[in-house]
This record gives C-alpha cells, structure tokens and sequence, in this order.
C-alpha cells in the first residue's frame, strides 16, 4: 500500500498530506489521499485517490511528476472499462455511469442511477428465464426423444413464445419514452406574428429571454434555450411569427421557423384568443396537422374572441388549453399537457421498465425477432433444432446487453464516448 505523509494509509481513509516536487524539493499542495486496495475499488484493482485544491496548475504539475514517475492519463471510459472487464459491474451498469455523468436533469440522474445499481440487469433476469425454460425443454425433446419423458406439447410452447414476444414488445415500447428521458425533446414555439410565442417562451423558461414588443416581427432568429420540465430535459425553441415578410430579414426569419417545425418533436401552435379567427390561422394549423402539437391560446386575460366550440375545432383533435404569459396563469398546467401530449400521461415513473440506450434497443429488437422466428418454425412443424438455433440466438442477444456475450467491437464504441478519465 502506498505511503502517506511517512506513515502507511489506511485502508480507505482519507489521509492529509504534502505534496512535494521530488526534483526540487518545494512543496505543491497540500492534499488527501485515500488508498483502496484491492479488491475494494471502483475498478478492483488497487486504487490511491488524491484530492488537491482546484488549481489547473497544480493539477497539471502533479499530473506531470505522477507521469513521470510512470504513471499514464486514463483513456476515456477507462476506469469504468476495467471495472467491468474485473466483474465489478455489468455492461447496462457501466452505460448507466456514462448517463449519471451525463444527467442535465435529477430524474434522469434517478433513472441512470437506477440502473447503475443493476435494476436492468435483474429485470431481465426472468425474461432470460422464461426462454432459457423453453431451450431446455426443447433440447430435452431432441437428447431425449424416445425416452417417454413429460414435455411441453409444440403447442404449449408456442403459446409460451408468443408470451415472450409480449414481454419482449413491453421492453421495446418502453423505448420511446426512455429515449425522451434520456436525450430530451426539442419543443419549437410557433404562431403568427404578435400572439405571444416570445412571451411563452419567457414564461417557461421563468426568464426574459426572447425580446417581447408590441409591434410584430420582433423575433427573426430562433431562440433556443435548454429547460426542464419536471426532469425532463427541453430544447424550447422561439420562433418568427410566420405571415407575410415585411423585409428580407423577416422573410429568413420565417424561413427558420419552419426549419424548427420541421425538426422539432412537438410544437407549442401559439394562438391570440383575443383576436378573431383568420385565414392564416387554419394555413398555420394545417401545415403542422401531420405533426404532434398543443394548440395555446395565449391572452386569456383578454377579451376572447373564440368560443370554447371554436377553440375545439380548430384544434382538431389536438390538446389546446388557454393561457396568459402576461400573468402566468396556467402556465402551469401548460407544462403538464406538454408531458402528457409526449408520453400520454404523466412521465413514466423511474422504477419499472425502461429502456433508455439504443443499443439496447437493438438487443431486445433481434431479441424479439428471433424468438418471432423461432416461433413461425415450431409452427411450421421442422425439427426442434431449427427452433433452437433462434432461441439460442436471441438469448445471445439479451446476454450483450448486459455484457454476457461480449464482443470487442461493443466496448471499443461504449467506453470511447466517456468523458475522460472515468
Ligand atoms: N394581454 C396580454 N398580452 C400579451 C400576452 N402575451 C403577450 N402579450 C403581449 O403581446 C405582444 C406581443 O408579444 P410577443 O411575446 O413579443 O409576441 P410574439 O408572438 O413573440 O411576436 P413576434 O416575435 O413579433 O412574432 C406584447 O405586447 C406582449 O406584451 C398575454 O398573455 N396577455
Ligand atoms: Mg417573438
């Protein structure tokens, strides 16, 4: 174990030491040292821990004598790598380190956490038993043949695949929220010119952002600023107000605005409820009927000039509510149709399944088409070693999630996208 301040380190205490410059003798810092030997380590090989002021330059000189004494930069991913590669952890948990370091939100801290701690892992545990249950069966039936024993009949088994491609469908459909939870969405604020998309941008980004005028035209670029709704992460976009351009800025402006439409997740269609329906109106909603949107019709603190039946209408079947970004009533509630118009309800809860890596995605999707596979054989009446061969495949496919079936190619592309260092 290394020495600390001229006495041994205890076993994962933090001891107080100097750091001193062997070439010259001076004295860099003041620092704390911690020494985990083996096998208790983040990676289970034996790890000292030092801990300095904050300086870049007395980081980067310490850095420099620990190099020369033989030490070496660790590549990115590198220590997370080693604990898997010693058992420490899984692949799915390594992955959910790399998302812990990335969390923008609380909750997607919760959810990464989550599965850093193995909540994957053991989720799928019954899964990978209930089709390593049928292999048995099946390679039973094949050793076995002519031994009387008591199997499951073709017809039984089938009916057991088809309820493992249910499950399998839950784990895949559980993606498209987790990939939400994960990466976040883009939410482009559009409408004609002077409803108050700048002045709902404001109010759910509870800051003067955007610049809000009377006159209209105000905003000509896209706005884009980062939020969070109840931990999810949002890319909220303002944009020009799309009508007839009174310059060649504004023409551009506009031309951005249906950039952002086009590429956002969901759109806020800003409406003035104070303001009689106009043909401009039912253009702007029919060129975002294929898209999802919440129609909001800002200034309810106005006068309105549409009916509730209006109102209804026009949104066609979409969520519309009203609002006032002046006074910030129901901007509240706005937040909350956001969330349901993206995950059809409240956000799934960070227990339970889901699945937020794409990668694992993948896995489950081949894992799903084998056993798919495997079933149209067994049904086809063939030989039970064709229906072996897919089940084989696709529990190959659910161990590379977690690292069973590990391939050199996987690791390379999982532990190169860590940030450096861990
Ligand atoms: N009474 C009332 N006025 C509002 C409300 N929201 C915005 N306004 C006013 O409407 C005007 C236009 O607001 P903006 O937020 O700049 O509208 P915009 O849609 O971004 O306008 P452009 O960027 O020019 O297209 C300003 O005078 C705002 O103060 C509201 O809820 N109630
Ligand atoms: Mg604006």
């Amino acid at each position: 174990m290394p020495a600390c301040g001229g006495e041994r380190a205890r076993a994962r205490y933090a001891a107080l030491g100097k750091v001193i410059d062997p070439r010259t003798g001076t004295e860099l810092d003041q620092a704390l040292v911690t020494c985990f030997p083996s096998p208790h380590s983040y990676t289970g090989e034996d790890v000292a821990e030092i801990s300095l002021h904050g300086s870049a330059v007395i980081i980067h000189a310490v850095l420099g004598i620990l190099c020369e004494c033989g030490a070496r930069l660790a590549e990115p991913g590198e220590f997370t790598m080693r604990a898997f590669l010693r058992g420490k952890m899984d692949l799915a948990q390594a992955e959910a380190v790399r998302d812990t370091i990335e969390a923008f939100t609380l909750y997607q801290a919760q959810v990464a956490g989550r599965q850093r701690s193995g909540a994957l892992s053991s989720e799928l545990q019954p899964l990978k038993r209930s089709l390593l249950d049928i292999i048995v069966q099946l390679e039973t039936a094949v050793e076995f043949e002519d031994d009387g024993l008591v199997l499951d009949s073709r017809a039984v088994t089938a009916e057991k695949l088809v309820s493992l491609v249910r499950e399998l469908d839950r784990w895949v459909g559980s993606y498209r929220y987790g990939r939400i939870v994960r990466e976040g969405f883009s939410l482009a604020v559009i409408g004609r010119p002077n409803v108050g998309k700048s002045s709902v941008f404001n109010a759910l980004l509870e800051q003067d952002r955007s610049i809000v005028t009377e006159s209209p035209g105000t905003t000509r670029d896209l706005v884009t600023e980062e939020i969070s709704i109840r931990g999810i992460p949002v890319r909220l976009i303002d944009t020009a107000g799309v009508g007839p351009a009174a310059d060649e800025a504004e023409r551009l402006g506009v031309e951005r605005s249906y950039t952002a439409i086009a590429e956002a997740d969901a759109i806020l269609l800003v409406v003035d409820s104070s303001r009689a329906r106009s043909a401009g109106d039912e253009a702007l909603r029919d060129k975002i009927a294929d898209l999802r949107f919440i129609v909001v019709f800002n200034k309810c603190d106005l006068k309105p000039a549409w009916s509730a039946g209006e109102k209804a209408a026009y949104a066609a079947g979409m969520p519309w509510l009203d609002v006032s970004a002046l006074t910030g009533e129901r901007i509240d509630e706005l937040r909350g149709a956001i969330l349901t118009c993206l995950f059809g309800g409240s956000r799934p809860r960070s227990e339970g399944i889901l699945v937020t890596n794409l990668r694992h995605l993948r896995c489950l999707e081949a894992a799903r088409e084998a056993v798919v596979r495997g079933g149209a054989a067994l049904r086809s009446g063939v030989s039970e070693e064709y229906v072996l061969v897919e089940l084989h495949e696709s529990l190959a496919r659910l161990g590379e999630i977690t690292g069973e079936t590990n391939v050199q190619d996987i690791l390379d592309e999982i532990f190169s996208r860590f940030c450096i260092g861990k």
